[in-house]
């Protein structure tokens, strides 16, 4: 039927208006509604073997949008809407973001769930549904404060599902309830993302930003994504919510395959479980449980666990790979606490050797470790990334399990990062090169035809000065600032972490303003945009984010120095304001310490979107430089093995850095001066200067001045507009390789089979 008709019916149904009578919101509803039941009508994706993808968090972003793009009828819609008086962006802009994971690592899931539908692989995802999501961040006097995150309303993408579980915790048990969110490949069928929740969560439980009761299990369990661990209780929080999403998961697979009367020694032909970094690990002592409870020995159990489990590792931070305390788990899962020691036994059985236990002497269990020993295949998430796990992270480990060992580097979806966040873009393409490039991405290459093309390189140019105004309109809405559409747009979004660099990237801003002041005009006009949330407890991170803030604070109110600088730290960056950047950026802020992001996935979406790199050889960025070649990215700093070496050794010191070098003593300085202390908090921003003169653990004064120095020669370079064009267009080109379609192909060959 006519879609026009369709959604006349829906409104008439709904609200007994015409298209034309409803309000946006009402419309945002019809649509919604249309599309549920599209979805419904979607058949699942069937195979004898599923891969579940177990994972604390799945950054899904809003789901109108991609869903009318798997769907195939976008475009319709859009002109049925407009035809009625609706202009589509607006409509899906009303759409509440799930706020469902915090970085890279829940957004990589959600990618990979897109994947593996497009790819028609059976494939669900396993996770929690937190009612408030990780905290929505608001900006008062300069400083982050965080304030709950809301999301499920009357019109959200979840289905109830009938399914419900028990989980025993010690004395007491909970009854799951189960929503799910139908998954749509790319003109193709669905899966699933499962999302476990308790039916009596009380959102009321919150006062004063995001505190709350920690001890009502009853109330809190699926409040918060990653509560506060920075008190006793909200460590054991955390464990009460991951044994929830493991034993729910575990439990619903079990059930799946007696449903379907596969025998459950079968288990590891039909079921593959891929532990999403250590948050999900507990799933493999409780699936070892639950299989005893059906009959098996333990060691019938464990065999048949470690051939259904597969470990993805995404840092190699100590502070990230979680380790439990005994205690704790005596206290919460004592049923889990004979296993693990059993696993234990076994490991070091294996091993002879205390450097791979599960259980240290300090009775601390080590989630990779259980991981390692009972998972077939152990992967990183980039090339380098893998290297590092292998040679030194991991080094143990890999001369165990040599085979267990390999590497996926990460990827991302391009019906989100291009086709959806970049319609222009898509459809220039489009009329270059085809639309097979939207099934295959290698065939973006095509685009290398055209590096000569003026015109092409015009439009290309084109395109990304729109994309720059339509932001620009929305800082200046959303944000209070006014930027230059003209001006070079430097874009740094990722969670703030001192190893992301985030702090050199102020001493940069702070030389600028110093030569702008000293009248040394720069090659050209700059913005310079970030976006991030700092953890609540990590005050290091706040305090770089007050430090940004200031200095915006200062510099755009600047008549000298604003024409030629502008800062502006966007408010609570989530997917949402990352679609709006990503396609506006020209550089592509990647200054991690080399060695420490395993991958980056922000990385790959600037170049599919024709912004060029500025980076260390670091995680993915390392492929990146490999695939554009030296002149279509700007590469600087100490490199990974040097850095190692300096952890090694215990040799680097920013004191003595500062002693050689004048300049930039003066740079870390302004951080306390009068200039800035006149609009800041004189304590925090003490607390950071005193951080990077004397410990500076993630080395930023090391790679400062190189820093400053190739940025400089990318702004100079990006006055040669078309010969920048020709830049952005390599960066477009090449970017093929780092579809999550590729990753997950990898995956399944090499990992899942299904
Ligand atoms: N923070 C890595 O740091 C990587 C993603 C996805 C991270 C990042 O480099 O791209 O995972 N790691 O693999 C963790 O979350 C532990 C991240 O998002």
């Amino acid at each position: 039927m006519d879609l026009n008709i369709q959604l006349e019916q829906y409104a008439q149904n709904l609200y007994q208006h015409t298209l034309k009578e409803c309000s946006k919101e009402q419309v945002y509803v019809v649509l919604l509604n249309y599309v549920k039941q599209a979805l419904e009508d979607k058949e699942f994706i069937k195979g004898n073997k599923k891969v579940y993808y177990f994972s604390a968090e799945f950054l899904i972003g809003k789901l109108m949008s991609n869903n009318l793009i798997n769907l195939g009828i976008r475009k319709e819609v859009r002109e049925v809407l407009h035809a009625n008086g609706f202009d589509l962006a607006e409509i899906e802009e009303l759409e509440n973001e799930p706020s469902l994971g915090n970085g890279g690592l829940g957004r990589l899931a959600a990618c990979f769930l897109d994947s593996i539908a497009t790819l028609n692989l059976p494939g669900d995802g396993i996770g929690l549904n937190y009612h408030l999501g990780l905290f929505k961040q608001v900006f008062k006097a300069n400083k982050q404060c965080e304030e709950p995150n809301p999301w499920i309303d009357d019109h959200s993408w979840l289905n109830r599902s009938f399914k419900r579980y028990r989980v025993d915790y010690k004395g007491f048990s909970l009854h799951s309830v189960l929503y799910d969110i139908d998954i749509l490949g790319y003109h193709g069928n669905k899966n699933q993302l499962h999302l476990f929740d308790i039916e009596t969560v009380d959102e009321n439980l919150v006062h004063d930003g995001i505190s709350f009761d920690q001890s009502n299990l009853l109330k809190n369990l699926t409040l918060f994504l990653y509560p506060d661990d920075s008190t006793e209780e909200g460590k054991k929080l955390r464990l009460y919510q991951q044994y929830f999403m493991v034993s729910n998961g575990a439990q619903m697979i079990l059930e799946d395959l007696k449903e379907r009367n596969i025998p459950l020694n079968e288990l590891d032909q039909h079921v593959v479980i891929q532990i999403n970094d250590t948050h999900p690990s507990l799933v493999i002592p409780e699936l070892i449980r639950l299989l005893m409870l059906e009959g098996f020995t333990i060691k019938e159990a464990i065999s048949l666990v470690s051939k259904t489990c597969a470990y993805t590792n995404h840092t190699i931070l100590a502070e990230a790979l979680e380790k439990w305390p005994m205690s704790y788990l005596e206290e919460i899962v004592p049923q889990l606490l004979p296993i693990i020691e059993a696993l234990d036994a076994v490991a070091y059985e294996r091993s002879h050797n205390h450097k791979v236990a599960i259980i240290d002497e300090n009775k601390l269990v080590h989630m990779a470790s259980m991981d390692i020993h009972f998972g077939y295949s152990i992967n990183g998430v980039a090339a380098i990334h893998t290297d590092i796990l292998k040679n030194s992270e991991l080094k143990d480990f890999y001369d165990l399990y040599p085979n267990k060992f390999n590497n996926k580097t990460n990827g991302i979806t391009f019906r989100r990062w291009l086709l959806s966040c970049n319609e222009e873009l898509t459809d220039f393409i489009d009329s270059l090169i085809g639309e097979g490039y939207k099934e295959n991405a290698d065939e973006l290459k095509k685009l290398l035809d055209f590096v000569n093309d003026e015109d092409v390189l015009n439009r290309l140019l084109k395109i990304k000065t729109d994309k720059k105004k339509e932001l620009a309109a929305y800082l200046y809405n959303h944000e209070g600032v006014k930027v230059d559409a003209d001006s070079l747009f430097d874009i740094q979004i990722k969670r703030l972490h001192e190893y992301k660099r985030q702090q050199m990237n102020v001493l940069y801003i702070i030389h600028q303003y110093l030569e702008i002041k000293r009248g040394n005009l720069p090659a050209y006009p700059m913005t310079c945009i970030f976006g991030a949330k700092a953890a609540p407890a990590y005050t290091l991170a706040k305090d770089i984010i007050h430090t940004i803030l200031c200095l915006s604070q200062i510099i755009n109110n600047d008549p000298e120095v604003s024409p030629y600088l502008k800062i502006v730290m966007v408010e609570n960056y989530n997917v949402t304001y990352a679609e709006k950047l990503i396609p506006a950026a020209d550089i592509s802020e990647q200054i991690s310490l080399a060695s420490k992001e395993a991958s980056g996935t922000g990385n790959m979406k600037f170049m599919l979107n024709g912004a060029v790199t500025l980076g260390t050889d670091d995680g993915a960025n390392v492929e990146i430089h490999e695939l554009v070649g030296d002149n279509n990215i700007y590469i600087f700093g100490v490199d990974s093995d040097s850095v190692i070496a300096h952890y090694e050794n215990n040799d680097y010191s920013p004191q003595i850095l500062l002693e050689q070098n004048p300049e930039l003593r003066e740079l870390v300085d302004f951080i306390v001066s009068d200039t800035l202390t006149s609009v800041g908090d004189r304590e925090a921003l003490e607390r950071l200067h005193h951080d990077l003169t004397y410990k500076d653990w993630f080395m930023a004064l090391l790679d400062t001045k190189d820093y400053i120095e190739t940025k400089q020669n990318a702004t100079k370079d990006y006055k040669e507009r078309l010969n920048w064009a020709k830049k952005m267009l390599v960066n477009i080109a090449k970017a093929g390789y780092f579809s999550s379609d590729r990753t997950i192909k990898q995956y399944n060959e090499d990992i899942w089979k299904l």
